[in-house]
Order: structure tokens, then C-alpha cells, then sequence
């Protein structure tokens, strides 16, 4: 403890430059945080230097997202040092929480993908495997969000105004980048016709380098961020001709490339700029790998023996025709060989089947910023067609009937015609790669059945299934420490590692002393989560309330508005005093739109509307309150999910590709109210389907309901209740003076055919909320349940995931020395 205390004073002093007698916070969490990145950085050159000693096999996870959070907390306790900084700060007269309060989170995601990713890093850390996280360092991160007069406002996240204690930024190696130019073909010495590509516009890519610590283990991988730099300062030419201020815009133009992450999920934006960044990783990523690649290896057919690259979803797919230009332009491969080089290297995964999420690019605008690229898709998309054609003529075609072999072609082309001339990047990333996955078991059998069906005739054995995970690191021994300590009291700490320990606690379901040990670490989380609304937005949580929380990216998809009527349909039972038996609740809402996106913001402003109505009614608001949450990020859900009871997972069955929230929450003891969709599905499999609170149609109900004709209509004219609760949200009882403000989102469900079956589902869900209500009143019943779920959420661990994907995709195993845990 001296030992840190005194790195601490030191890095107070001489690398912030100031009195350490000031007691400063935040001077004090950039110490604490340097003191902690000195400790990480000999485990990192440790690691990065076996993987050269052994020739280990690498695994690239290439992301246009990542949403890590703070990393205080999480790499005190993955060093084992929680404890020691804990006491070292306290005799520096700090709290190690207000501490880490300093640090601002880093949100380099919009949501689920992102955070999926840096779990995963925390995963193959844990397990010993050789991974890089490659991504863009943007200068904005996701928007900070804050409600105003019940409106979400976006304000401009500046995380790294003040620095980053945890990053190393190598401004000596730099990668050049290149956009526009020309194509020039030229033949080899063979004959051959050769394409040399000069490009027009280059900027430069600078690494930022974030350590990621495994668990008590030495082993620290790298996420590797770019940061687009301005080559202007050495371009002398500018100089020369006078134009100073010239050069000055040229460098604020090429370095705008990684300035903003793009704020829309699942909703193509299909933005220049976007590709811009797109290609920009892309390339960065790439050279850097073949550059430690080359440092070993001459011969290119060697990489995918080498070299493992997992994209996640399509937006690094720009990747393969990238590979390809490399290997036949700079390496002179023949086609084939490149060809085979790649889809043996590349591995995708989707993350969704929403169909605006889809990514196209224009023709005209890779044609004009990546000429070779776009030459190269043509290439690749006429020989794949051509093979296309060759297997449905084959005796085994199958399904494949040859009649219909142009329309066949037609979908499944690279290329779309209409509306405008466009590449499908997903089209690009099956055929570019060995492995295409989906995130949960339905959402993989869809893909099969339903987006990507022709492509599953066409290789059967390309698209799998892994399911996600969460890392219980941060998810649950960081976040949940009322209960972590708990759970260890009673069968140790190695849950934390392997998660499927967790099952050692199903007896213990049955020990009235043990159910009072969970509630009261539970009613602790409650306890915090008051203190922090209450700092936050002064206001008085009821702690005896059962906690209710929905919170993720607002979607039409995910269905607020369901929840949201269920909680118009409660006050107006409160208020009608038909609800005698009601059992108090606090339902929390958070999340944030995508500022595009008119409807989910309309969203935010009803549920906004709805609770101050809601709050202020004396009436009711002892036993029903509404919160929302504003700017709700990786720091926030690891406050608030400790503390929920009751976990709404309520999408339109078929639509949520996975969830990770899902898993979160059950591994810390919330009940789950869900349909039947994603990872939810399997995660009621594993814990017990009575133990959830399932409702809803199933995707192939609601596939027959479309078929056959589905009328919102007559649920609205069917159910008094959902009629008062939606023609309360039409007129202006929750906007007063405002007419018609929410009529928009009523209209969307009434003559819009209500596409995502919120009427539908709304009175099963009525019902399912009465059961858990009921349940409550009996905590003995629910602490049991509670119980059970967080000892059969094993499988839903990052690492069973990551394990998973290294076998079945990556063909790496964990170094040598690692396995068990501890490392060199
Ligand atoms: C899926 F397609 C996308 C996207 O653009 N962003 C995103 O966060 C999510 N996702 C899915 O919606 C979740 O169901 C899933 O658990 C998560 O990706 C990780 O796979």
C-alpha cells in the first residue's frame, strides 16, 4: 500500500505538475489512474512479446464500436488491488468511489454491439488468448444526453478534454491512408494485367493504445484506436507556394475523419464521412496486421494459419476487398490464392435482421473514393455469380431450381440496383468469409430461414450460432460487490472466472438465512441507487417499491410504448380505485435516440410526460412512481442494475437480435418479464421457464398474424382499458396545452399497422405484470427465484462465448501457461 501511495504523490507531482498538498480529485484519479497504467504496462510488453516468442496465432476483432466504460474500478480488481488502493486513498483523505467518479466514461458505441465488443476483450484477456481490439479513436463519443422539459437534447461528449490517463498514443507510427486517385493497369512481366492504384487525398492513422487486463492472470491485450492526423505538416509544398492557412483547413479537414462517432443504431445513415471512417480503420487495421504478420512470415498463403480477423457486423467488411487489393496489387498473388487467403482469415458476425439496418454503399461514391475497391467487388461479385450459377445447375442444386436462376443472382448479387446502384456490404461479408454468425439461437435460425436463406443453400455450413455473453468481471464482482461478497462467502471467488461455479448456490435457494442475505444485498443496491437519483435528480426513491427497469437504445422495436401503457393503464386503476391490491412499483425507464430518429424521441417525451403526471397526482404516486434516467451509458447500468427487481425485456418477438442487458440482470438477481425472442429465449431454458414472467406471441405466431391480416383496430375496439390508455396519450392529459404532441405515436399504432405488434402483445403483458406483482408480496417465493436465476446464468458468460468462437471460428487456443488461470 505504501508502495501505490507513494506512486500516487509522485505522478500527482511530476506528471500533472502539481502541489500534491492540494487536495484535488481530479488530480488525485489521474494519479491513481497512472500509478495503475504503470502496473498494467510490464504485463502488456510481457504478453505482446510471448505471442512474438511463441509464434502464437493472433485474433483481430475489428469494430467500428466500443463502449469500455470506466476503467478504474475494473483494473483495480483485475490486478487485485481494490482493496490496497481503497486504504492508500483513504489515508489520502479520498473515497476510492468519489474518486472514480472523476473518470468520464469512454463511449465509443451506441449501444449493445459496442459494449458486446468490450466484453469480449475482457474475455480473451481473461482466458489467455492472443486478441487486439481495433477501432476508431473518435474525439466524440456517443452524445450526452439530458432531459429538458421532458425533451432530449443532445449535448457534444468531450471525453478527452481533459486527456486520457489510460491510453499511450504513438504519434511515431504512423499509417498512411489513402482516398480518391485513379486506377492505372499495366501488365506484368507474365502478361498478366496488373492495377496500380495512386491515390488521390492521404491522411495518416495514429494508434492510441488502451490496455485491457485479463483476471489475476499478467496477461494484458491491447485495444488499438485510431486517430486520423493531418499529413500537411509535411507536406512542404503548401509552404512553398504560401498558402499557410491553406495547409491549416487541410489539416482540420482530414483530421474531422475520426472527430464524431455516428449516433444511429441500427438505422443506416449511409453518410460520405461514414465510409470515410469505415475505410479509414479499415486500412489502418489491416496494415498493422500484416506488418507483424510480415515480421515472421514471407509467404502470404501462411496468414490464415496466423491470422484470425472477426468483423464485427459489416461495418469493417470493407476489409476484404482491402485484403484482396493488397495481396494482388502490392503482393502480386494470382486471384485464387488471394481469394482463398481471405475467406480463410475473415469471420463475420451480424448482429441483426432489421432491414434498415442494412448496410449499401453507392456505387458512384466507392467508385469515387476507393476506385480499386470498387473494381475489385465487381471482380469478386462476377466470379461469385458465375459459381452461383455453376452449383444450381449442378445435379445437387438442391432447392436451387434453375428457373429461377436469375432472380436467384438477382438477390443474391453484391451489387442492388435499385433504388440507386449500391453495394450490399452483407452480401460482401458472407462471401468474404468462412464463418458468419448470429448472436442467439432464434436470431441465427432466421438468418437461415429468412435474410440469408439463398446463402444458406448456397454453403451450408457457413452460418453458426454463438450466443453472447457478458463478462461477470465488470457485470457482476465490480458492479455488484454487496453481492459478490456474498456469493464468495459461500463458494468462493471462482465464479468470477467460471462462471458456471454460480450453481453451487441452487441449494442455498432453500435457506431462509441465506434469501435474507440476498434481499439485504439487494436493498443495499437500492439504498445507493436512491443516494445517487437523489444527488443526481433530487428526488426520493421509495426503497420498498419493487424496482421495474427498462433500459436500452430507444426503438420502435424494443417496445417503451408497451411498457409505457401498462403504466397508463396502472395510474388509471389507481386512479379509478380499481386496485386495491396493487402492488407498489417505481418503473424506470433510460436510454438514448438516435437524434434522427423522430419517433423514438417522441418516445422519451411521452414517457417524460406520462411520469410527471404520474409524480405529481397525490392520488397514486405513493404506490406507482416513474423515472427516466437520463444519459443512460455503460456507468449507469452498472449503478442501476444491481439494484432492479424486475428486468423488461419486451421486444416484438424475432426482432432482438440477442440482448446482453437480458443477461446482466438476471446474473444480479432481477426477475425477467420477457417474450419470447433472443438470448432471452435460452436463457429461460437454462434457468427454468417458470422462473421469468414469459408472455407474448411467439415469431411464428406473428408471422401467421401478418400473413393473415393483422388489425390494431380491433384490439383497440376489443379492450377498454388499452382504448382509455391510448386515447388519454391522443388527447392532451399528459400534455397539457399541447395538443396532439403524442398523437404521432398513437397514430403509428392505429392506422400505421402498428408494426411491431404493440396492441397485440399489450394484454398479455397486463397479465404478466399482475403475476409479478402477486409474486412480490411473497419475498420468501421471489428471493428463491432470484436466486435460481443468477446460479443458472453460467452459460451467459463472455468468456463461454469467446471460448467458443476461438474453437469453432478462430481455431486459437489460450497461451501456454494460462490456462489455469495464473500466467507468467
Ligand atoms: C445490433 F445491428 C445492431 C446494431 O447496429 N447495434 C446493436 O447494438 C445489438 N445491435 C442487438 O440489437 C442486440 O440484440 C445484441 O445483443 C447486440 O447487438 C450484440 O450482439
Amino acid at each position: 500500500m505504501e508502495g501505490l501511495k507513494k506512486d500516487v504523490i509522485r505522478h500527482v507531482v511530476s506528471s500533472l505538475g502539481s502541489d500534491y498538498a492540494s487536495k484535488s480529485a481530479y488530480n488525485y484519479y489521474n494519479a491513481l489512474a497512472l500509478a495503475v497504467r504503470d502496473r498494467l504496462i510490464d504485463n502488456w510488453i510481457k504478453t505482446q512479446r510471448s505471442y512474438y516468442d511463441e509464434k502464437a496465432k493472433r485474433v483481430y476483432y475489428l469494430s467500428l464500436e466500443y463502449l469500455p466504460g470506466k476503467s478504474l474500478m475494473n483494473n483495480l480488481h483485475c490486478l487485485g488491488i481494490y482493496e490496497t488502493a481503497r486504504k492508500a486513498m483513504s489515508d489520502l483523505g479520498f473515497s476510492l468511489e468519489d474518486l472514480a467518479e472523476q473518470e468520464w466514461d469512454a463511449g465509443l458505441g451506441n449501444g449493445g454491439l459496442g459494449r458486446l465488443a468490450s466484453c469480449f476483450l475482457d474475455s480473451m484477456a481473461t482466458l489467455g488468448i492472443p486478441g487486439y481490439g481495433y477501432g476508431i479513436r473518435y474525439d466524440y463519443g456517443i452524445f450526452h444526453q439530458v432531459i429538458e422539459d421532458g425533451k432530449q437534447v443532445e449535448q457534444a461528449d468531450n471525453w478527452m478534454r481533459v486527456g486520457n490517463p489510460w491510453a499511450y498514443e504513438r504519434g511515431q507510427h504512423l499509417f498512411p491512408v489513402r482516398f480518391f486517385g485513379e486506377v492505372k493497369n499495366w501488365t506484368d512481366e507474365y502478361g498478366r494485367l496488373r492495377h496500380t492504384w495512386t491515390a488521390g487525398d492521404t491522411v495518416l492513422a495514429m494508434p492510441c493504445d488502451m490496455l485491457v487486463p485479463g483476471w489475476d492472470n499478467h496477461h494484458v491485450i491491447n485495444m488499438r484506436l485510431w486517430s486520423a492526423r493531418s499529413d500537411v505538416e509535411f507536406d512542404l509544398d503548401f509552404f512553398n507556394t504560401g498558402n499557410y492557412l491553406g495547409a491549416v483547413e487541410e489539416k482540420i479537414f482530414d483530421e474531422k475523419i475520426s472527430k464524431v462517432l455516428y449516433p444511429s443504431d441500427q438505422i443506416e445513415e449511409g453518410r460520405e464521412l461514414r465510409l470515410k471512417q469505415q475505410y479509414f480503420f479499415v486500412t489502418a487495421t489491416i496494415q498493422d496486421i500484416l506488418r507483424r504478420f510480415r515480421k515472421k512470415h514471407q509467404d502470404m498463403t501462411e496468414l490464415p494459419q496466423s491470422v484470425a480477423i472477426q468483423l464485427n457486423d459489416t461495418h469493417p467488411a470493407i476489409a476484404i476487398a482491402e485484403l484482396m487489393r493488397i495481396l494482388l496489387d502490392e503482393d502480386l498473388l494470382d486471384w485464387e490464392v488471394a481469394w482463398d487467403i481471405c475467406v480463410s482469415t475473415f469471420a463475420y458476425t451480424n448482429h441483426t435482421i432489421l432491414p434498415e439496418a442494412l448496410e449499401t454503399w453507392p456505387v458512384s461514391l466507392l467508385e469515387r473514393m476507393l476506385p480499386r475497391h470498387m473494381q475489385i467487388i465487381y471482380e469478386i461479385n462476377a466470379r461469385f455469380l458465375r459459381e452461383v450459377e455453376r452449383v444450381a445447375r449442378s445435379e445437387d442444386c438442391g432447392q436451387l431450381c434453375h428457373r429461377d436462376l436469375d432472380h436467384l443472382k438477382q438477390r443474391v448479387s453484391l451489387i442492388q440496383e435499385r433504388p440507386i446502384k449500391s453495394v450490399r456490404m452483407a452480401h460482401l461479408a458472407i462471401i468474404g468469409s468462412h464463418s458468419v454468425n448470429g448472436v442467439a439461437a432464434l436470431h441465427t435460425e432466421l438468418l437461415k430461414a429468412r435474410v440469408f436463406d439463398d446463402f444458406q443453400r448456397l454453403y451450408p455450413q457457413k452460418i453458426n450460432n454463438k450466443t453472447n455473453g457478458v463478462t461477470p468481471r465488470r457485470w457482476l464482482w465490480s458492479a455488484n460487490q454487496p453481492l459478490s461478497r456474498l456469493i464468495a462467502s459461500h463458494i468462493g471467488t471462482g465464479f468470477v472466472r467460471n462462471l458456471d461455479e454460480l450453481t453451487q448456490l441452487e441449494p442455498l435457494a432453500a435457506d431462509p438465512a441465506f434469501r435474507e442475505a440476498w434481499r439485504a444485498a439487494k436493498l443495499e443496491n437500492k439504498q445507493r441507487l436512491q443516494a445517487y437519483i437523489k444527488r443526481k435528480l433530487m428526488r426520493e426513491l421509495h426503497t420498498e417499491h419493487l424496482f421495474d427497469v427498462h433500459i436500452k437504445r430507444i426503438h420502435e422495436y424494443k417496445r417503451q410504448v408497451l411498457n409505457l401503457l401498462h403504466v397508463v393503464t396502472a395510474y388509471n386503476r389507481l386512479r379509478h380505485g380499481q386496485a386495491a391490491d396493487f402492488t407498489p412499483r417505481t418503473v424506470f425507464f433510460g436510454g438514448k435516440a438516435a437524434p434522427s430518429y423522430f419517433m423514438a424521441k417522441r418516445i422519451i417525451h411521452a414517457i417524460n410526460a406520462v411520469a410527471a403526471t404520474v409524480n405529481a397526482d397525490s392520488r397514486v404516486n405513493d404506490k406507482l412512481q416513474v423515472v427516466y434516467l437520463p444519459n443512460y451509458c455503460v456507468s449507469q447500468a452498472e449503478r442501476v442494475i444491481p439494484a432492479t427487481e424486475l428486468s423488461e425485456q419486451i421486444s416484438t418477438a424475432g426482432m432482438e437480435a440477442s440482448g446482453t442487458g437480458n443477461m446482466k440482470f438476471a446474473l444480479n438477481g432481477a426477475l425477467t418479464i420477457g417474450t419470447w425472442d433472443g438470448a432471452t429465449i435460452e436463457m429461460a431454458q437454462a434457468i427454468g421457464p417458470e422462473l421469468l414472467f414469459i408472455f407474448g406471441m411467439r415469431e411464428d405466431e406473428l408471422v401467421s398474424l401478418r400473413q393473415h391480416g393483422y388489425n390494431p383496430m380491433l384490439y383497440y375496439h376489443g379492450d377498454e382499458e388499452l382504448r382509455e390508455a391510448l386515447d388519454m396519450l391522443r388527447s392532451d392529459a399528459f400534455s397539457p396545452g399541447q395538443h396532439g404532441l403524442f398523437a404521432p405515436l398513437v397514430d403509428n399504432l392505429l392506422h400505421g399497422g402498428d408494426r411491431f405488434f404493440v396492441l397485440a402483445d399489450y394484454r398479455q403483458y397486463l397479465g404478466a405484470q399482475q403475476d409479478v406483482g402477486r409474486l412480490y408480496l411473497d419475498q420468501e417465493e421471489w428471493t428463491r427465484r432470484s436466486i435460481l436465476n443468477a446460479a443458472r446464468m453460467g452459460f451467459f458468460s463472455s468468456d463461454r462465448a469467446i471460448s467458443q468462437y476461438a474453437r469453432e471460428i478462430w481455431d486459437v487456443a489460450p497461451m501456454a501457461g494460462l490456462q489455469n488461470g495464473k500466467g507468467a
